[in-house]
């Protein structure tokens, strides 16, 4: 007995991320269908240690049957088949920016709003947040209980795995032609990328802002509160998975450190890693290939009456993508929300 699964964006970077943690997390699955574009049907992809899987194309699936949708195929080919699926029965956890705003879909971090969840009913989509969010969210929320967040003033160290599996294809490819004098190739970012950092990420908008800066506010105020005010600079760096923060946080009474430190030690989802010593503090390095969020360098702010600072790290295939989007299908079960369609 279990739920019928299907992974949608299976050849991509993410959606193989899902394969691999529904099987690691023994996700209750009676099967699990993988999904992609015409151009991929055919491919083989693993799932678990033991099966492999032969994508089907997604144009033709009838998802009738099939109980829940991890969808990361991008956002123009979720506009089509996300409302497709749900209008056959099967609940959409959608992993692009195609739905997130919008106010009849939740936007759910398991460890931040898991009572959001129920609203999917109208719509059958839950959306999975921004990568560069979930892992910023998850560090805020202990924090905001403790005395109410005001301002976020937010710098990111994103890895090109965000960019997709071409964007890692250039950086090794542009790293390795640095040793024999290569020209940098570049295809998928605006300038190079390996020995460089790109103040860029997504599209610009009029107000100067990218659109990666942009989510991180309004998707932070749609989780955590709609009072927060948000402001991001989104960095891309040369780093193969994982991304990085700086955060500075200003609160609306007082906060001490000693108050912070515990609440994040205890917090669900998260690891406090913060010795203030040479390495004692969590880097992309490290943080890939882990589920948790890690927060580290958490100091006062002095500059503001109630303000702290600290550094953030997580695996943006994982908690940043893939284990956010199993989370909320584990939590759609725990909350009894499904109902099952195949046995
Ligand atoms: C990046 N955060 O690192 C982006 C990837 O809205 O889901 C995820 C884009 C999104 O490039």
């Amino acid at each position: 007995m279990g739920y019928r699964v299907a992974v949608v964006g299976a050849t991509g970077a993410v959606g193989r991320e899902m394969l691999k943690t529904l099987s690691e997390r023994n996700f209750p699955a009676s099967e699990v269908v993988a999904l992609a574009s015409g151009r991929s049907a055919g491919q083989q992809v693993s799932f678990g240690e033991k099966q492999i899987l032969t994508v089907k194309n997604l144009e033709t699936f009838d998802f009738t049957g099939t109980d829940i949708g991890l969808f990361s195929p991008g956002a123009s080919v979720s506009a089509v088949h996300a409302p497709r699926a749900a209008a056959q029965g099967c609940v959409v956890i959608d992993n692009t920016s195609q739905f997130r705003m919008e106010p009849d879909v939740p936007l759910v971090v398991p460890e931040v709003n898991p009572q959001a969840i129920a609203g999917f009913r109208k719509r059958g989509i839950i959306a999975n947040p921004n990568c560069s969010t979930i892992q910023m969210v998850v560090a805020l929320k202990p924090l905001h209980a403790i005395s109410r967040i005001k301002r976020v003033v937010v710098a990111t160290y994103q890895s090109v795995s965000g960019a997709g599996k071409e964007a890692m294809d250039e950086l090794f490819n542009q790293t390795k032609g640095s040793f024999v004098h290569d020209q940098p190739v570049v295809e998928q970012f605006t300038k190079p990328i390996a020995f460089n950092c790109i103040p860029h990420i997504d599209k610009f908008m009029e107000d100067g802002f990218t659109k990666e800066e942009w989510k991180m506010a309004v998707e932070t105020r749609k989780i955590l509160d709609p009072d927060i005010a948000v402001v991001a600079t989104a960095v891309r760096v040369p780093v193969f998975v994982g991304h990085s923060e700086a955060v500075h946080v200003e609160f609306e009474g007082p906060i001490t450190v000693a108050q912070a430190r515990d609440a994040l030690r205890d917090a669900p989802g998260l690891q406090l890693v913060d010795r203030r010593e040479d390495g004692g503090y969590v880097t992309q390095l490290d943080a890939a290939g882990e589920d948790a969020v890690f927060v580290s360098r958490l100091r006062k702010d002095p500059t503001v009456p109630h303000g702290l600072a600290f550094w953030c790290v997580g695996d943006n295939l994982r908690k940043g993508a893939a284990l956010n989007a199993v989370q909320i299908a584990e939590e759609l079960v725990r909350q009894g929300l499904l109902q099952k369609q195949a046995a």
